[in-house]
């Protein structure tokens, strides 16, 4: 271990939890109060639950001197974002019966339940478990849910690449047997071998760890954003190996400059068999040489900043029986969704419907989660299909046949359910912030639909709104809807404030910039209407507004 100063509070709340058990158990009997304690909910985390309060009714409750509407949130572990039909019917019930009925699926590619009452997190997990699932590292400072191009129905090559985020998940899965123990039976392990962490030992990681798959030429996962992420090299619609990627990484701290947004960086290629030999290596370098002082500092891409990518590709090779080989030529031309309906070689049919911000749910005349569930009770689906979440926080219906297809678009016609959005809008991601995000400074999932509209106006006066763009919000700099990699980043400031960035990449190879800081929406539309304007008037031959705010700006 390199020398350390001062080890941050969080290393020694691991260090004595018991491998992560911690007094959850207990805590979650306490009937007084519908939190936990502060060492609690970081330790909680790794068992994919967040502590959280509805910040909406905060002053009311604060005046009549209630404590906080205190509720968890739950996160799936879901490599690649697959479920059958008869999974995603369970999580479906899960959110009615434990939760704020809603389904959010998220920016990786998993499903996060809000509004889970402490006296309901347990039958929840227990919901979950039954339906053989879990939502263990799902959060918390392990490897997290792993993403993986969600097309397993569109070839081999998509295949092969959701079995090896499956393989990558179980391999650097936590060995600690304490979320059954908490939230399933209650059982202690007794006699037998002391349990023990072989990868991550008892304080696990410095921070958070992020993995991706992505099958070229869609970028669809984001593979410059994580902090490991593998590029598929495909032959004859074979995986060969995977360009490996490090150090990427979003979250940043507004007016911290030693935080900021990173892409990753190829450091080699390796061959299939290599995938986990990859995988283990990088985060035992990273638990070894990564920053236990400083959590704002304490994800590999500062490491790789501070020791440089020659060390770190150095340490890496070190650890494999094998060094990694040169990387190989592949090309990304874009990082969103096909929406619609797609048909593969064998004769099935594949819908990826567009789920506005990941948000599942029912409103009047847009009853999205009863049709979601008409459809999965579809009985061919339930034998073949497969609910497949995109890291675009849509949703793949896959394996349709012929017949069905048909029935599904009567359902979401049925359930008012269309599918014509506008271009931009389906190009767009927000992340959840207010109410449920403790973190947002404002609002974002509840507020980009209203501003994509006022966009698309300034797009379609310029005769520009066919073109794809990507749009992204987030209510803070910490970057959970990848906004630095999108054409037209937001990020939250303060209520109704947000930086733009401008010029990202429309593949996600490279970050934006800051244009403006601290606008409201209507400086917003006056910054962006003179670049719409010009992109309109001035672009070159097939140039992206990304690639234009790029050379202008
Ligand atoms: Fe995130 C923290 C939501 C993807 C960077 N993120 C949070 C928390 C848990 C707030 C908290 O710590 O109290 C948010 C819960 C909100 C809520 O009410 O549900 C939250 N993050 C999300 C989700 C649900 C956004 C979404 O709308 O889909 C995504 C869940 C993904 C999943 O299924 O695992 C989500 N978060 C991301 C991503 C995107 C990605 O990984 O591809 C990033 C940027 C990539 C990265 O990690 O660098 C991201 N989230 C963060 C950070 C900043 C980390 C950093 O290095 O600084 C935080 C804050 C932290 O960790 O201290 C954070
Ligand atoms: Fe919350 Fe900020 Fe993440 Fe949005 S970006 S979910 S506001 S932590």
């Amino acid at each position: 271990m390199p020398d350390q100063i001062q080890l941050s509070r969080n290393e020694f709340i691991k260090a004595e939890s018991n491998l992560l058990r911690g007094s959850l158990a207990e805590a979650l009997d306490v009937a007084v109060s519908g939190a936990i304690s502060e060492d609690d909910g970081q330790l909680i985390k790794f068992h994919g639950i967040y502590l959280q309060d509805d910040r909406d009714l905060r002053p009311e409750r604060a005046k009549r001197k209630l404590d906080r509407a205190y509720s968890f949130m739950a996160r799936l572990r879901v490599p690649g974002g697959y479920l059958t039909p008869t999974q995603y019917l369970a999580m479906d019930e899960l959110a009615d019966q434990r939760g704020n009925h809603t389904l959010r699926l998220t920016t990786r590619q998993s499903i996060q339940f809000h509004g889970i009452i402490k006296s309901n997190l347990r039958a929840a997990m227990q919901q979950v478990d039954r339906a053989l699932l879990d939502t263990i590292a799902a959060c918390g400072d392990v490897n997290r849910n792993v993403m993986a191009t969600p097309n397993p129905h569109l070839g081999a090559a998509y295949a092969q690449a959701i079995d090896a985020a499956r393989a990558i998940s179980a391999h650097l899965l936590p060995h600690s047997s304490a979320w059954r123990e908490i939230f399933l039976n209650g059982e202690k392990l007794v006699g037998g071998e002391p349990e023990y962490e072989p990868i991550y030992g008892k304080t696990y990681l410095p921070r958070k760890f992020k993995i991706a798959i992505a099958v070229p030429p869609h970028n669809d996962v984001d593979v410059f954003a994580h902090d490991l992420s593998y590029i598929a090299i495909v032959e004859h619609d074979q995986v060969v190996g995977y360009n490996i990627v490090v150090g990427g990484g979003m979250g940043a701290t507004h007016g911290d400059a030693e935080t900021y947004p990173l892409i990753g960086q190829i450091i080699g290629f390796c061959p299939v068999a290599q995938v986990c030999e990859v995988a283990e290596a990088v985060v035992t370098t990273q638990r070894d040489y990564g920053n236990r002082s400083n959590r704002r500092r304490a994800r590999l891409k500062y490491t790789i900043e501070d020791r440089g990518i020659d060390w770190f590709a150095g340490e890496v090779n070190r650890r494999m029986t094998t060094p990694l080989q040169a990387a190989r030529a592949y090309e990304f031309t874009g990082n969103n969704d096909a929406i619609g309906w797609a048909t593969s070689a064998d004769g099935l049919h594949h819908l990826t419907l567009f789920v506005e911000n990941g948000r599942i749910a029912d409103h009047e005349g847009w009853r999205l989660k009863s049709a979601l569930v008409a459809i999965a009770k579809l009985p061919g689906l339930a034998k073949i299909g497969a609910f497949i979440i995109s890291a675009n926080q849509n949703i793949i219906i896959a394996n349709v046949n012929e017949g069905e297809r048909a029935l599904i678009d009567g359902i979401l016609a049925d359930h008012g359910v269309g599918q014509t959005h506008s271009t931009l809008r389906r190009n767009a991601m927000a992340c959840v912030a207010l109410p449920t995000c403790g973190l947002a400074l404002a609002e974002s999932e509840r507020y980009l639909p209203d501003l994509i509209s006022k966009i698309d106006m300034l797009l379609s006066k310029h005769g520009v709104a066919e073109i794809p763009i990507t749009v992204r919000m987030t209510g803070c700099p910490n970057g959970c809807a990848r906004p630095y990699l999108a054409e037209i980043g937001l990020v939250g400031r303060g209520p109704g404030k947000y930086n733009l960035l401008l010029g990202a990449a429309h593949d996600g190879s490279r970050l934006n910039r800051l244009y403006r800081e601290d606008l409201n929406e209507a400086e917003i539309l006056a910054a962006l209407q003179p670049m719409i304007e010009q992109f309109a008037k001035t672009r070159q031959q097939g140039e992206s507004f990304g690639d234009f705010c790029h050379r202008v700006m």
